[in-house]
């Protein structure tokens, strides 16, 4: 068995019996999908993840690849490569693609619950994969011209990467200097360093192609003085795709990291090697940062479904060793020295962690699987009753939870899991201290959790006026009152949501505060990261309860077999986490409402 275990169980019960996929799918919005081809879909892609894909996730770790830097090339490990030829052999890359490139198009929630079981087996893998999927981004924002090279990258499977950063441009990416200069025929010239670019080398495509946030000679400051370049490795014949020359763009340094070592992060030189880093503004509109953020916002969706479905598998891991590990007695016996010794999973503590990554590895799932929901209005419509444009505004709400939340709870509990192995966890015999190592870059890249934690205030609630924090919160607060059972665990629901409620408030009125004295603003970026996680407990908390209701209905209505474990798991994880986790919100409002203060802004540095 590999290292990679899914849970395509409970990706049924999501999608089936939470998410209504099987209307999502009769509404003909995607073509001939049906249940059928769906299930078909989802437990190939478990075969492959679990064999092929996660094959070579050690190997490519203890094996990264190799930088020349003669070359500026990047040489990917072989077992790596037969990983990832084996998705782009059986097409999983273009799925969620529009038909015009080649693609199947596919609900949103389909598409990502794909995703997960790939970015559990190997993460890397979904990573170089993703050039389609970028190519379609460039479809939408390019010229009728550019639509036909877009359709070419797709064809011809070329790798992609998104380009921002820069040494003195991390979060604050209004901060590059990379220029471009127009010329006569058109196109640009780009100058200058960009740093950890993801897949910026590898030798598993004939080309990649790079979307460039630069600046024109002239545009203003920050981030709207920025355009976005289509900047091929290989110059190639419009028509055809047939390659021509190298193009200016080299790869400079490859860094040495902590984790996803398979994942090369690269340092890409534009314009400073004897070639010209030749580019074409995208869409032949300045409208850089708005164009990349629709790479952004999906990169975001994908990290934080990494961050889940990382602690999804290293919870099921440390489950698997917890039900073999025999030692010491149970603990009513432990007077008793000659008392039968048990698996670990007789002790309490044990159970504790169990529970605790399993339900944040399923809340978590949830989450990202009703995210994903309302990036299809048909589905939004089915799931929360919620239009388009509504549907549009709760998924952007939500993407800070899902990539903020999902990558901070996925670390945190992925020590629980290494936990519950002991000293055998700390080995390189088992997955999880990698999985370890390689998550934590979650809540690094794409925005760090401070980053995500202020857009989730200040533009997803304060710039929205809260219309779609309400209609979750409305959600939220219908299942509070609506239905019979659970009323112990419903009323701890509904104190969390005061308390939520109440540190949004807080939030607010330092907000208010601050036109009259700047510096409350302060109290909101000390506040925010904490505001956001309570955020995402609450959600946790509410569909893992709904999780527990649809259990409890499916366990009255007489459920066999397997599925009688399956569901009372469900039921005790919604109480579990409703009286063990949401309680902990009520001491976080506290502390918001009471204890935050700017004593730590007044703070000499040299008192730090
Ligand atoms: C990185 C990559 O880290 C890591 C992994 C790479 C893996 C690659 C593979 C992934 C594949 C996934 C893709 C597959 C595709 C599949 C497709 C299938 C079909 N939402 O607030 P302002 C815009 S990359 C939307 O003033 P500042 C907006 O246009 C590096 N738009 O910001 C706005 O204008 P307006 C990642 C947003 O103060 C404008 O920006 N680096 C949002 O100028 C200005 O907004 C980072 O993530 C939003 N949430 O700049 C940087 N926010 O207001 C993190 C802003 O008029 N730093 N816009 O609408 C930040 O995000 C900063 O907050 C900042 C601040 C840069 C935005
Ligand atoms: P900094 O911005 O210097 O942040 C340092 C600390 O300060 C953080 O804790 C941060 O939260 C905090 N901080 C900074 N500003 C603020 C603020 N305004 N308010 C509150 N706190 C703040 N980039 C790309 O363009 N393309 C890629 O493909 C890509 N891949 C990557 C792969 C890897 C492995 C890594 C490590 C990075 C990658 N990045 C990529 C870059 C990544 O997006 C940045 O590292 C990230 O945005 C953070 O920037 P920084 O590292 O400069 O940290």
């Amino acid at each position: 068995m590999g290292h990679y275990k899914s849970n395509l169980r409970d990706l049924h019960f999501n999608l089936f019996e939470m998410y209504e996929l099987d209307k999502v799918l009769e509404s003909g919005q995607f073509g001939d999908l049906d249940h059928e081809t769906a299930v078909d879909m989802l437990r190939e892609v478990k075969n492959l993840s679990e064999g092929v894909i996660a094959d070579s996730f050690t190997d490519a770790d203890r094996n990264p690849p190799v930088f020349d830097p003669n070359e500026h090339s990047v040489t990917i490990p072989e077992t790596f490569a037969k990983s990832y030829h084996a998705l782009i052999e059986a097409g999983w890359d273009k799925v969620g693609v529009d038909e015009e490139l080649g693609g199947l198009p596919a609900p949103r929630s389909l598409y990502w619950a794909i995703g997960e079981m790939i970015l559990g087996a190997n993460p890397p893998v979904f990573m170089y994969a993703a050039g389609s999927g970028f190519a379609n981004i460039f479809y939408d924002n390019g010229t009728d011209e550019q639509k036909k090279w877009a359709t070419i990258c797709a064809e011809r499977g070329w790798g992609a990467t998104m380009v921002l950063t820069e040494p003195d441009a991390g979060s604050d990416v209004g901060a590059g200097t990379t220029k471009a200069t127009r010329q006569e025929d058109g196109t640009w010239h780009i100058e200058g360093v960009k740093r950890f670019i993801t897949s910026a080398d590898q030798d598993m495509t004939e080309n990649i192609f790079h979307l460039v946030l630069a600046r024109p000679e002239g545009a203003g400051p920050g981030t709207k003085g920025l355009s976005l370049f289509f900047v091929p490795k290989f110059h190639f014949d419009h028509e055809t795709g047939e390659l021509g020359d190298r193009n200016g763009a080299f790869v400079t340094n490859v860094e040495h990291k902590m984790g996803i070592k398979a994942s090369a992060t690269c340092e890409l030189s534009f314009g400073l090697h004897g070639t010209p880093a030749k580019g074409w503004l995208v869409g032949e509109v300045h409208s850089g940062i708005a164009q990349m953020f629709d790479v952004i916002e999906h990169a975001r969706m994908m990290v934080g479904t990494k961050a889940i479905s990382t602690l999804s598998t290293g919870y099921l891991n440390a489950l698997e060793y917890a039900k073999e590990r025999v030692q010491g007695a149970d603990l009513t016996q432990m007077m008793d020295k000659a008392a039968p010794r048990v698996t670990i999973t007789h002790h309490p503590d044990v159970r504790r962690a169990l529970l605790t990554q399993k339900t944040y590895a399923e809340g978590l799932r949830a989450i990202y699987l009703y995210t994903a929901s309302h990036q299809d209005p048909a589905a939004a419509e089915i799931v929360s009753g919620a239009d388009a444009e509504l549907a549009h505004k709760v998924n952007d709400l939500l993407l800070p939870i899902v990539k903020g939340v999902g990558s901070e709870r996925a670390y945190e509990k992925l020590t629980e899991s290494l936990q519950t192995l002991g000293g055998s966890g700390f080995l390189q015999d088992y997955p999880i201290e990698q999985y370890i190592r390689d998550s934590k870059i979650d809540s690094l890249y794409e925005g760090t959790t401070a980053i995500q934690a202020q857009d989730f205030f200040f533009r997803k609630i304060i710039r929205d006026k809260g219309q779609a924090l309400a209609h979750v919160a409305g959600q939220v607060q219908q299942f509070i009152e609506g239905g019979e059972g659970f009323a112990d665990e419903r009323a701890l629901l509904k104190t969390a949501l005061e308390d939520v409620q109440a540190m949004a408030a807080k939030l607010t009125s330092w907000l208010m505060a601050a036109q009259e004295d700047p510096k409350q603003l302060y109290l909101v970026g000390t506040a925010s990261v904490r505001f956001l996680m309570s955020v995402g407990d609450l959600l946790i908390g509410w569909l893992l309860l709904r999780q527990a209701v649809v259990a409890q209905a499916a366990l009255d209505n007489g459920a066999t077999g397997e599925d009688v474990a399956f569901y009372q798991g469900k039921v005790t994880s919604g109480r579990f986490f409703a009286k063990n986790m949401l309680p902990q919100l009520t001491a976080i409002r506290h502390i918001v409402e009471n204890n935050v203060d700017n004593e730590l802004m007044e703070l000499d540095e040299a008192a730090f």
